[in-house]
């Protein structure tokens, strides 16, 4: 039964602006993928991370390589994108930004367009069921796959800008932090740039990269994914705080992805106490809801509980999540008012 606590931190309204599409599937929609492909032979087990359990970031990426080979067809991406954006909806999630990495399928025929395309046709399919929740995408590089794709990959998502009527607004950095360096692909990143996309990129998510992580504060990036070891105490450096405050740049921090993936030691030794100290931008965000097995409103609850948030602050920190988003000024104005609106109904 869920207490009374339990109810506040789902009905707050929530901003998710870190959400790997393939990482936030659901135990649900697994069981329907696992249905239709008997063949493949894999298990719950191979595809989330349980409560108490926890992984090297290595082996929380072979799980990202099997649901990979569970979702490979239009049909699949289309039910996934959906369950997806409903269950964020369900959890009190009115504004969401999804990101995922355009895959090219031999199997299926599947291609890298039809990919966003079919994303695309989920967003708008839930519009206009009236889902209450607005979404946003952002088209991922996967760092392993080198410079060449990643200039390729901002190629699509430019021509997806320039084409999705608004839905596709930027870029995102991810994948395996251990593979390849952040150097290569400044080219691509500078380019995404100019031509006006916005980008977020996964930075110092491991540790001893320091020089990668200065390289690209010089983009500088729009927002940062994780930064869990870019401040002094944990082997980061002054100069690396110093370029995220002067440039202002917001930081989407996942408590249970960093714990279950062993980059932090404990919930209490989470860098979100270091930058919310420092009255820095910070969003709380679920990074891979299904492989780690959490959601917003539970993640909202633990950084109450762990840092001793009143529930104004946390009623803060949703509400400033908004001017962090890459939504368009229109839209962040109508998400302020929903706040505003349901202030009383939150607080009761
Ligand atoms: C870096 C991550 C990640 O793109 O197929 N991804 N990249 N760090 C993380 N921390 C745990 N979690 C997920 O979703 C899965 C992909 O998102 C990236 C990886 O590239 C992963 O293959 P999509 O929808």
């Amino acid at each position: 039964m869920e207490s009374e606590a339990d109810i506040f931190y789902r009905e707050l309204p929530k901003v998710e602006l870190h959400a790997h599409l393939n990482g936030s599937v659901s135990f649900q929609t697994i069981d329907k993928l696992l249905r239709r492909k008997p063949h493949l032979n894999i298990e719950h087990s191979m595809t989330a991370i349980d409560r108490g359990q926890r992984r090297t970031l290595d082996e929380c990426f072979q799980v990202f390589k099997v649901i990979h080979q569970l979702v490979e067809s239009e049909e699949d991406i289309l039910m996934v994108a959906t369950d997806v954006i409903k269950e964020f909806a369900a959890d009190g999630v009115k504004y969401l930004e999804l990101r995922s990495t355009p895959r090219e399928e031999k199997n299926t025929g599947l291609t890298k367009n039809r990919y966003v395309e079919t994303v695309l046709k989920s967003i708008q399919q839930c519009k206009e069921e009236e889902v209450d929740i607005d979404v946003r995408f952002l088209v991922s590089i996967d760092r392993r796959n080198g410079p060449q794709v990643a200039m390729e990959t901002v190629k699509l998502a430019e021509d997806f800008m320039l084409s999705s009527d608004g839905l596709v607004v930027g870029l995102d950095l991810s994948g395996d932090p251990m593979v390849g360096h952040g150097r290569d692909l400044i080219p691509a990143l500078q380019r995404a740039k100019n031509c006006g996309l916005k980008m977020s990129l996964h930075l110092s998510e491991v540790p001893s990269q320091l020089e990668e992580s200065d390289l690209l504060l010089n983009l500088p990036p729009d927002r940062i994914g994780h930064g869990t070891f870019l401040h002094p105490e944990v082997g980061g450096s002054a100069s690396l705080v110093d370029k995220v405050v002067k440039n202002n740049i917001p930081l989407e921090l996942c408590l249970t992805s960093n714990l279950k993936g062993q980059t932090v030691p404990c919930y209490s030794k989470h860098h979100f106490k270091y930058w919310y100290q420092l009255g820095h931008p910070s969003v709380i965000c679920t990074d891979d809801k299904g492989v780690f097995s959490t959601d917003l409103s539970q993640e909202y609850q633990l950084a109450a509980s762990t840092f001793g948030l009143s529930r104004e602050a946390v009623w803060k920190l949703s509400q400033q999540a908004i001017d962090y988003s890459f939504a368009p000024d229109a839209m962040k104005q109508q998400l302020r008012q929903k706040w505003v609106d349901l202030q009383p109904q939150v607080f009761k």
